[in-house]
């Protein structure tokens, strides 16, 4: 029994952030698989009212954070010794704050867009260049070198966009038949990141290491792939 309570849901890219955060940073929690969509009182209440995974309550300080973002940002806070996962100096954190907080309008809402789209409709092609233009500018703005956003050391901005980065590379394939391009500089930078990336084991032992990860994921994503499953995830935050 640990004091950090982890609720999740194993499919959820934003759950998968927290997880990743708690593997990265090798803070022992217990994990609790729930169904988000089952709106019992208690869940009401564990989730402060907003029904979504990750939450975490820290038994120690009596403290409870839901939404992805937060929690790796309350991880960092309370547990300063272990691995960093946000810059030390304020503005370098408001910075990488910014990447994160841009995931969620420019690039996470079209992902979800594009699966949901009929293949070779209008509003696949819409998507699939939303997608296109948030990725080329985000990765524009990785360090030029090293693997990482900002370089040898993965951080939150890495974490947090690796569970949707890992869908474009499994579901789109599978449902749309759609590879993100491959040429000219800004996309090989953007392989080479997803390329340490998948080879990250906070990832790996979040999915991938995971039973036939893949196949259920692929089976939990086809309501999406014909325009249904979570409405709010293709919203521009
Ligand atoms: N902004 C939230 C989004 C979390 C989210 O959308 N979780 C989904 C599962 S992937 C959920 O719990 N959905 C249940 C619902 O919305 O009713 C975060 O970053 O944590």
């Amino acid at each position: 029994m640990s004091n950090i309570k982890f609720y999740s849901a194993w499919y959820c890219p934003f759950a998968q952030r927290a997880w990743m955060g708690l593997v990265h940073k090798n803070i022992d929690h217990d994990y609790i698989e729930i169904d988000p969509y089952e709106k019992t009182p208690e869940w009401m209440e564990i989730s402060r009212g907003t029904g979504q995974v990750p939450v975490i309550i820290d038994e120690n300080q009596n403290i409870t954070v839901p939404d992805s973002i937060r929690v790796l940002e309350y991880l960092d806070v309370q547990f300063p010794n272990e691995t960093s996962i946000y810059p030390a100096t304020n503005g370098a954190e408001a910075n990488a704050k910014f990447w994160i907080d841009f995931q969620g309008s420019k690039i996470i809402p079209y992902l979800y867009r594009l699966l949901k789209a009929e293949a070779g409709s209008e509003a696949a092609e819409n998507a699939r260049f939303s997608l296109e233009q948030g990725l080329k500018t985000f990765t524009s703005n990785m360090d030029k070198d090293d693997p990482y956003f900002f370089g040898k050391d993965p951080g939150a901005v890495d974490i947090a966009l690796a569970p949707f980065a890992q869908r474009i590379e499994i579901l789109l394939p599978h449902y749309k038949g759609y590879t993100l391009p491959d040429i000219g500089p800004i996309w090989k930078r953007y392989h080479q990141w997803w390329n340490a990336m998948s080879a990250f084991k906070p990832l790996q032992e979040t999915s991938t290491a995971l039973p036939d990860y893949v196949e259920r994921l692929v089976e939990f994503y086809l309501p999406y792939s014909t325009g249904g499953g979570q409405a709010d995830v293709t919203e521009i935050k």
